[in-house]
């Protein structure tokens, strides 16, 4: 199927068994995405359905479609995206941020050298697992100490095996991939059966502490908490949900944030700004985070600008369910569209200078239009988006607050694809107290 053909324009591929039509203009982008519907549909990553399906799990929102995750998807937006729900996550996710800061100092003083160099991979995971599950389920883990429990670490081991044994078999069809016994998929069922048997261990404490009334009712209790309390989802999909968020919680928003520190490491400039801006509204709202985040745009500019450069997902995908028309071609009905996610934010038609990072092109004049779509876009958009978002500005506020960032200039950090996007090399970071 070849749709289309000038640059910039729409291309038909072939992926393994599927066709795809491509594009990379918000402006195409807008189309797609304005036709979508109320029941969205992504490309189903086929080994995770396979997993599922020789497991016999129950699938959560990730993999849902129709009315069944649409209704699965309102009663979760509740809880996990809504603006009075999130106000809520404020509190859990800085501590987890000084947490992060005390921990760092420690290891300044243990360096005897005024500074913590290192690679900041497995330190962020553990951050990151941290910090979505004192959100999902109240209470924490404490990753951010020396001793570190092997099952948390376990855990965080199965997401990244998870991922990388994923690509692959990702243009596989799964019934083959059920009869296949190669090494991979192997692995990859041998990562989700630790992903799965961990969060149920963390759900079981939760529901238990729950029945003995172990959880006091004045304070927030979490994510899992109020979905079973609400009693409006069978527990069985409350499960496979919450399952879903402790996995989609580790590599996305750490691989983020290295990016991040990478990138203002290399724009002193940049930094210095961003922590003028963070300073001045410490002052202004009295150390009041919730305060603070209403006037830190610099900050969400520079997160925006990070995942512009490096998008975790390479592209975002629809299947159309009426005609579009994009670049004047007819793309019919149930066609697999994907937004080149990573294209598009370096094509210099749509961003100037694409190479820079300056996260000051976002809060300058002009059309944003379908440019930010690191989160994707609409009702099937990131479930997570409002924790990651919240998890990465306080980190960052914290530690621009107390560290300067540097880097080894010279060293060039290529993409590679695990399945998200990550580094392709190990990238070497230093935090000097201010
Ligand atoms: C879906 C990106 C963090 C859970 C997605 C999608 C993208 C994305 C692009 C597909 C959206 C679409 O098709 O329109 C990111 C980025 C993150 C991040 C860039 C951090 C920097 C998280 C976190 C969680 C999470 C922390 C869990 C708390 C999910 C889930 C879905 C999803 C469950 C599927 C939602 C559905 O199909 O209804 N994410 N994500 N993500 N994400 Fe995230
Ligand atoms: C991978 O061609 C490349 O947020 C494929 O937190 C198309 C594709 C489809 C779905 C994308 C996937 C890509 C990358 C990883 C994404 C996923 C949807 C959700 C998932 C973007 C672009 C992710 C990382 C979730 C994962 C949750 C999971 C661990 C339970």
């Amino acid at each position: 199927m070849e749709v289309g053909g000038r640059g910039g324009g729409g291309r038909g591929e072939k992926l393994g068994v599927y066709e795809s039509v491509n594009i990379i203009s918000p402006r195409d982008a807008a189309t797609l995405f304005q036709a979508e519907g109320t029941l969205p549909e992504r490309f189903s990553v086929p080994p995770w359905v396979a997993y599922r399906d020789y497991r016999n799990k129950p699938y959560g929102v990730l993999l849902k479609t129709g009315e069944a995750w649409r209704s699965d998807r309102l009663m979760l937006n509740k809880e996990v995206l809504s603006p009075q729900v999130v106000e809520g996550f404020v509190p859990l996710l800085s501590e987890v941020g000084e947490d992060f800061v005390r921990r760092a100092r420690a290891q300044v003083g243990k360096s005897g050298r005024e500074r913590w160099t290192a690679d900041f991979t497995h330190e962020l995971f553990r951050f990151a697992l941290e910090s979505v599950c004192h959100v999902l389920y109240g209470e924490r883990l404490g990753l951010l100490q020396d001793f570190v429990d092997p099952e948390a670490q376990r855990f965080i081991d199965a997401v990244s095996l998870m991922f990388h044994t994923t690509s692959p078999m990702l243009y596989l069809p799964p019934t083959l991939l059920r009869h296949l016994n190669v090494k991979t998929w192997r692995d990859h069922v041998q990562a989700w059966d630790a992903i799965f048997s961990q969060a149920d261990k963390c759900i079981q404490n939760v529901y238990r502490d729950l029945r003995l009334q172990r959880k006091s009712a004045n304070e927030y209790m979490g994510i899992l908490c109020s979905l079973i309390m609400q009693d409006k989802l069978p527990l069985d999909d409350i499960k496979a949900s919450v399952t879903e968020m402790m996995a989609g919680g580790v590599d996305t928003t750490s691989m983020t944030l290295q990016w991040a520190m990478f990138e203002l490491a290399r724009s002193p400039g940049v930094q210095e700004q961003l922590r003028a801006e963070i300073l001045a509204a410490k002052r202004e709202a009295a150390g009041d985070r919730v305060k603070m985040l209403k006037t830190i745009r610099l900050l969400k500019a520079t997160i925006k600008e990070t995942l512009r450069l490096h998008p975790v997902a390479v592209t975002l995908q629809r299947y159309t369910t009426q005609e579009v028309i994009l670049q004047d071609y007819r793309i019919p009905a149930k066609t697999l569209v994907q937004v080149g996610l990573y294209a598009m934010g370096r094509d210099p038609e749509v961003f100037p200078k694409p190479e820079q990072f300056s996260p000051q092109r976002w809060l300058a004049a002009g059309p944003k239009h379908f440019k930010g779509l690191g989160f994707g876009f609409g009702p099937r958009q990131c479930l997570g988006r409002r924790i990651a978002e919240l998890e990465m500005q306080l980190f960052l506020m914290q530690i621009l607050e107390n560290f300067k960032i540097e880097t080894m200039r010279a060293v060039e950090v290529g993409t590679k694809f695990d399945l998200i996007l990550i580094p392709d090399k190990p990238i070497y970071l230093t935090l000097r107290p201010l």
